[in-house]
């Protein structure tokens, strides 16, 4: 049992991950060993529902200066927030001098949208290398992490912010009080705070058990949201199910009294209460279908291995970390895995230690099969990879379940 970190309810277990890595940190060759573990068991609170980690990793082994993930890597998020940026230029940045601030801005594919429409902006992310991008690309930004000491430095020196927007960020702080905290503090009367982030409806649906890693200290619902924002002083006054990332939310919450709740709100709540999202039950049966999945997984990639095919993984990303070390798969069963991120070329994935070639190598020559561990991006990958199935190679994918493609 654990306190809940937003209401100070019980948080029930419901799944055990084991000994964990830190999810991004894809170190060099000469490194391993230097890793840093911590045990990564997840459960949800009993009264506000939040599904939540036990165990905070600090944030400064999660998000250095080098951090690796680099936003602008998929097409279709870069058009995904293009969107997004233009609708709130048409709605919400509409005033005489309106002040635009991103929480978690990374490499400023949000940001440099606003920027170009001459709105006056900050974003905000400790992550410098992947900021400087950004900044290269005339963005102002903020090197440091989003707390209530930052916004109201920046109210102190830019004035309120009629928008505040994060997207896969504000479910990774596990000190969020202090986020809504600065909320309150940095935000214009009337102003709205948004985030985005992967959805606990659609991870539970569809079994997406790999979104669960250090960096997602919570995996918010509508419900768990909904309390947050109520016990920070919030209403959370809109929600948008979201197609990215294998199912996200958009939760838009404002200042309590200052916007009317749309009927979304309520929608949703009521799904969830048909999906069962507050139920013990629906967590252990969830639970059993990981267990499956890493069964399936681990013994079709060992007979694939004994028959003596070829086995590539695709997509070194951060969720794999989870999946390749609870499944105890390496570089033995998946000899390198490629990906289009630079800073993570040359390196080895964390814990299971697998190499990170460049996408070329993945045509050099093809393998027999292909591990998706970039399953979110599978549309955008298997169109710019199709000579690969044209040649006859075949995708692996572990969720819903363990199928080939
Ligand atoms: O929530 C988070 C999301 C936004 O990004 C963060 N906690 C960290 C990170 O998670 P992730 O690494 O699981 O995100 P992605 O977007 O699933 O990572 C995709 C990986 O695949 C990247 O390293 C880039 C690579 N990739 C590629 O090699 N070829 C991606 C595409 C689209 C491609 O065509
Ligand atoms: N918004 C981008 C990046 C998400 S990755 C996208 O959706 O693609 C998560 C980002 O949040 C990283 O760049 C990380 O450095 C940043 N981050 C983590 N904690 C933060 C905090 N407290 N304040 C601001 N950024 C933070
Ligand atoms: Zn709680």
């Amino acid at each position: 049992m654990s306190k809940c970190r937003i209401c100070g309810g019980e948080v029930r277990e419901f799944f055990d991950f084991g000994r964990q890595p830190i999810s991004d940190a894809f170190i060099r060759p000469s490194a391993i060993g230097t890793e840093h573990f911590y045990r990564l068991v997840v459960g949800f609170c009993t009264s506000c529902t939040m599904v939540q980690q036990f165990e905070e990793v600090s944030r400064d082994r999660m998000f250095p200066t080098d951090y690796p993930y680099r936003s602008s890597g998929s097409a279709v998020m870069r058009e995904h927030f293009e969107q997004i940026a233009e609708r709130y230029l048409k709605t919400e940045l509409t005033g005489p001098d309106p002040f635009y601030v991103e929480v978690g801005c990374n490499d400023g594919i949000m940001l440099g949208v606003i920027q170009a429409a001459g709105v006056r902006h900050m974003g905000v992310d400790p992550a410098e290398e992947a900021t400087a991008v950004a900044a290269a690309g005339g963005s102002r930004v903020h090197v440091g992490f989003f707390e209530e000491s930052t916004a109201v430095g920046i109210r102190a020196s830019e004035g309120p912010a009629q928008l505040i927007f994060s997207a896969n960020t504000i479910s990774h702080i596990a000190y969020i009080d202090s986020v809504f905290a600065g909320a309150g503090a940095l935000l214009d009367e009337g102003g709205i705070f948004v985030f985005e982030d992967r959805y606990l409806g659609d991870i539970v649906e569809h079994t997406y058990f790999d979104q669960i890693y250090d960096e997602h200290f919570y995996l918010f619902s509508v419900r768990s949201v909904q309390a947050m924002a109520q016990r920070f002083g919030f209403d959370l006054v809109d929600v948008e199910h979201l197609p990215v990332h294998g199912g996200a939310m958009r939760y838009t919450t404002a200042r309590a009294g200052e916007r009317t709740p749309t009927p979304a709100v309520t929608e949703w709540l009521a799904k969830e209460r048909e999906q069962g999202l507050a139920d013990e039950a629906t967590y252990k049966d969830f639970g059993a279908r990981i267990e499956a999945n890493c069964d399936n997984l681990k013994s079709l990639l060992v007979r694939l291995e004994a028959e003596g095919h070829t086995v590539a993984g695709y997509g070194a990303t951060s969720k794999s970390a989870t999946v390749t070390n609870y499944c105890g798969i390496g570089p033995e069963l998946i000899p390198f895995v490629c990906d289009s991120t630079a800073e993570k070329q040359g390196r080895v994935t964390p814990g299971s230690r697998i190499p990170i070639r460049p996408p070329a190598a993945f045509s050099d020559p093809y393998p027999d099969y292909a591990v998706l561990f970039a399953w979110n991006h599978a549309e955008e990958i298997m169109a710019k990879e199709r000579e690969f199935r044209a040649a006859g190679g075949k995708w692996i994918l572990y969720v819903p379940d363990v199928h080939i493609v």
